[in-house]
C-alpha cells in the first residue's frame, strides 16, 4: 500500500473543549504521521474557499460561520492508506450515525460541531493541502 498524505482539520468545537491532544492521539495510534501543524482562525475567504464545492447548501452560511467561530487546528496526516484511514477513524459527517470509538461519535456535538475534518479523495487532499500549507512547512519522515 503506497504512503499517502491527507489534509485534516480540528473544527472550532473541538478546539474550544480542549480536545486537540486527544484527537491527536486517535491520528498518531492509527499510525497516521502528524508532518505539518498550525493553529489559525479561518477569514471568510478561507472559510468559503474551503467549503466551496458546498457554496449552494442550505447550509452553507451555517458552515462557514461556525468554521470562524473559533480557532481551528490545521494539520497533514501521512500513513499507509492515510484518505480512507482518517476517514475510518474520524467517522459519519453525522455524529448520530457514527461507529463507537471513531472521534465523531466520541467527540462530536451535532452535524455542524463535528470536531474533524478529513480529505475524501486524493484529489481534494491534494488541494486542500495545498490550500493550507507550502511544501517546506511538511515534514515527512
Ligand atoms: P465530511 O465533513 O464528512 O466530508 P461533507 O459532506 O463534506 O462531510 O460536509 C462538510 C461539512 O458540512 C460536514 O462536516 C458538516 O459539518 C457540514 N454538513 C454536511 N451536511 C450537512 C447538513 O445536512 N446539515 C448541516 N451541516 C452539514
Amino acid at each position: 500500500m503506497a504512503i499517502e498524505r491527507t489534509f485534516s482539520i480540528v473544527k472550532p468545537d473541538a478546539v474550544a473543549r480542549n480536545l486537540v491532544g486527544a484527537i491527536y492521539s486517535r491520528f498518531e495510534t492509527a499510525g497516521l504521521k502528524i508532518v505539518a501543524s498550525k493553529m489559525l482562525l479561518l477569514s471568510s475567504e478561507q472559510a468559503e474557499g474551503f467549503y466551496g464545492e458546498h457554496k449552494e447548501r442550505p447550509f452553507f452560511p451555517h458552515l462557514v460561520k461556525f468554521m470562524m467561530s473559533g480557532p481551528v487546528m490545521v494539520q497533514v496526516l501521512e500513513g499507509e492508506n492515510a484518505i480512507a484511514k482518517n476517514r475510518e477513524i474520524m467517522g459519519a459527517t453525522n455524529p448520530a450515525d457514527a461507529a463507537a470509538g471513531t472521534i465523531r461519535h466520541d467527540f462530536a456535538q451535532s452535524i455542524d460541531a463535528n470536531s474533524a475534518h478529513g480529505s475524501d479523495a486524493p484529489a481534494s487532499a491534494a488541494r486542500e493541502i495545498a490550500f493550507f500549507f507550502n511544501e517546506n512547512e511538511i515534514f515527512s519522515r
